[in-house]
């Protein structure tokens, strides 16, 4: 069985797509980031940056003592080769897959993560970084919906370097970003959007989460007022 240390936000959503796409069984862990669940010391045991999602499955392929992961990429991509499954096993296609995997969570990723923590979080509307970060998303959109002119999906097939873009389209509104100029784009995302498997995934939001509020001051200032000294020493 797989623990999945979850949260409903685009990183947490990586997971439970490629989860559901291979009817893998899991359970899921919440961690409420907003009430300070990342802080807990069996967690960050896993997650040492104290950020979600992180696994840890009992059963690795081979046996032994269990695999615990942070990491969205990493756990995407234990998965795959765990399942044989969402990763081409050519050396061209698979490196071709995880450049993007890899561009995913060092660009696509943070770079929205800072769009909409400027835009929707910050007390204060800072117009050069609001400027600066939806450009960089709209950007980072072009750039994905180039690739996706002559292909169905990100690498040819559906793969985990799609599982890891999706859940940052999801929120296109919300990082100021019209799709309708990203025909490619809007294309894949509608494509991905119907598939049962990410129906089900986005489900799980709810077994979490059953109502989304809005963030209460002492969750902005977990989230937003982090330094090393929020980590334990030892
Ligand atoms: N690079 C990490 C990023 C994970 C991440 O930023 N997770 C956020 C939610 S989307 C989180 O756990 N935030 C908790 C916090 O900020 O304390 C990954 O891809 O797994």
């Amino acid at each position: 069985m797989i623990d999945l240390h979850y949260w409903p936000t685009p990183n947490g959503h990586k997971i439970t797509l490629f989860l559901e796409e291979t009817q893998t069984p899991y359970r899921l862990v919440p961690v409420n980031i907003g009430a300070g669940d990342q802080f807990k010391p069996d967690f960050l045991k896993i997650a040492p940056n104290n950020r979600m999602p992180a696994m840890v499955d009992h059963e690795p392929l081979g046996g032994g003592a269990p695999v615990s992961l942070f990491e969205s990429g990493a756990i995407l991509l234990y998965l795959a080769e765990k399942t044989g499954k969402f990763l081409p096993t050519d050396v061209h296609a698979r490196f071709d897959a995880l450049q993007w995997l890899f561009w995913q969570v060092g660009g696509l990723g943070p770079m929205a993560g800072q769009n909409s923590h400027f835009t929707l979080y910050a007390p204060e509307k800072l117009p050069y970084a609001i400027d600066r970060y939806v450009n960089e998303t709209n950007r980072l959109y072009g750039v994905l919906n180039k690739r996706l002119a002559d292909r169905e999906f990100i690498a040819g097939s559906y793969s985990i370097a799609d599982m890891a873009s999706y859940p940052w389209i999801v929120p296109y509104k919300a990082h100021l970003q019209d799709l309708e100029q990203f025909s490619h784009l809007k294309r894949w995302f509608e494509a991905i959007r119907a598939r049962p498997a990410t129906v089900r995934a986005y489900a799980k939001e709810t077994e979490v989460r059953p109502e989304n509020k809005p963030l209460t001051d002492e969750a902005r200032k977990l989230l937003f007022g982090q330094t090393a000294s929020n980590l334990p020493t030892t």
